[in-house]
């Protein structure tokens, strides 16, 4: 089923409409937010300059940074009235960014995670447990509105207390499981302790997000818990969850392209790249009324393609989230992601999906060291045997990412878990880089 049919729309038909979105869009924020005014006159450029998509180009970026200088509420663009709920960032650094949604707006946000829903398979069928933190975080209220309105029965638990999540699962009979992809392997783990083999308990279906993970996560989650492991995309500076997600063929995240124009550029020169290119992912919402942005810089390195895919969708696809400009770790003058180093590991039979990255600096050599767990703990005893597994990982790394990596193997579970966004990567460099 195709929740909506903007989505069959034809690439000329949605150029038409996005043009015809973002010259509206472009005088509303002139008209209401003096930030954009003011940043149209230092560009000088007019609305009535802006004539179709094309032109998106000479518009100036919105950056994290306008956000927090405009704390909490400096550019909305209708009056605190009209503003019916707000969400923020987590901003574990300085501010957090706030966001506002009016009644229309949360209309819109219902509407495309429910799109987003019924693209991955759920439907009116499905029990959707929430294991996302409601709170601030667009992730809960996001998931929790767009599978109501497809009719599915929501379950609102939240993020924590696993084992009475798991618990829950089997009681009530959670066919879709809404979490980040770590939270879901963490959960799966926690099963087994239990007693309890997950691909037993009633999930079918995984609406994941919030945070990258590679294709080896994905057959790591499809494996432990017998279901088919979805992806999806957003950020709550241009709206939250439903920006793009996955269909059923798991080729590449959807974009919401009647709402959202999404570009590509090279994160140095600000240069917007082809399709196909890789590139920093650039967004602009057509539809939002309470807090409208123009080329929100995400920090999200990806690709998209135009090419209509299989399940008969038009809409544009963004291929797996890389990783973000600003956790690429330098290390040595070699830039390296995270993702690379989970891909590495993942394939590595003997040792587990739970590892932590650290970096740190050795007078002036930067130092990555991993730890991660091996599956079998009698391994740990065999002295011989875990320095080959070391060597052998040392150097698949060193291929991967063209750089030297200590590597620590570790007892099984002892390293964090995470019931959100995960956080894998400890820098231990200080400001002086
Ligand atoms: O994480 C919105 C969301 C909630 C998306 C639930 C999907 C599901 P923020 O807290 O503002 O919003 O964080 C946004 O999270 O810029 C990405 O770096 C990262 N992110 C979100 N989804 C993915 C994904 C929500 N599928 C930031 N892959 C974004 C990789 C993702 N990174």
């Amino acid at each position: 089923m195709i929740w909506s049919d903007n989505e069959k729309l034809s690439r000329s038909e949605i150029e038409n409409l996005q043009s015809e979105r973002l010259r509206q869009l472009v005088k509303y924020v002139y008209d209401r937010v003096p930030f954009y005014r003011k940043r149209f006159e230092e560009a000088r450029i007019k609305p009535a300059d802006i004539k179709s998509v094309k032109d998106i180009v000479k518009l100036p970026f919105t950056t994290k940074d306008d956000l927090r200088d405009n704390y909490p509420y400096g550019l909305f663009a209708v009056p605190m009235k009209e503003v019916v709920r707000i969400h923020a960032s987590s901003g574990t650094t300085g501010k957090p960014t706030v966001v506002g949604y009016t009644r229309n707006d949360l209309n819109t946000w219902a509407e495309l995670v429910a799109r987003i829903a019924v693209e991955a398979g759920a439907s009116d069928e499905d029990v959707a447990q929430i294991a996302f933190g409601y709170g601030l975080f667009t992730g809960a209220f996001g998931l929790h509105y767009g599978l109501e309105r497809i009719g599915a029965t929501v379950v609102p638990v939240s993020s924590g207390n696993t084992e009475r999540q798991i618990k829950l699962m089997g009681d009530f009979g959670s066919t879709v499981l809404v979490s980040t992809p770590s939270y879901a392997l963490y959960m799966a783990e926690v099963a087994e302790n239990m007693g309890i083999n997950p691909k037993e308990l009633p999930v079918r279906l995984g609406l994941f997000g919030a945070e990258g993970s590679t294709e080896e996560m994905r057959a790591e989650l499809e494996k432990r818990w017998g279901i088919l492991a979805t992806e999806n995309y957003g950020l709550s500076e241009v709206m939250g969850p439903g920006v793009s997600g996955e269909c059923v063929y798991k080729d590449g995240m959807h974009i919401a392209e009647d709402h959202f124009i999404a570009e590509i550029i090279d994160p140095e020169s600000g240069e917007p790249l082809p399709y196909g290119c890789t590139g920093e992912l650039v967004i602009t919402p057509l539809t939002k009324e309470a807090l409208p942005v123009l080329r929100y810089r995400t920090r999200d390195v990806t690709s998209i393609s135009p090419k209509p895919c299989a399940c008969g969708r038009t809409m544009a696809r963004m291929s797996k989230v890389r990783g973000r400009t600003d956790d690429m770790l330098i290390i040595r003058g070699v830039n390296v992601f995270p993702s690379q180093i989970e891909e590495v590991l993942l394939n590595i039979p003997e040792v587990g999906p739970h590892y932590q990255i650290i970096v740190r600096k050795n007078g002036y050599m930067d130092e990555l060291e991993i730890d991660v767990e091996v599956l079998d703990p009698s391994l740990l005893e065999r002295y011989r045997e875990l320095e080959m597994l070391r060597e052998s990982i040392r150097h698949r790394l060193k291929v991967a990412l063209l750089v030297e990596a200590k590597v620590n193997l570790v007892e099984p579970r002892t390293l964090k878990r995470f019931e959100g966004k995960a956080k894998r990567v400890i820098d231990l460099r200080g400001d002086d880089r």
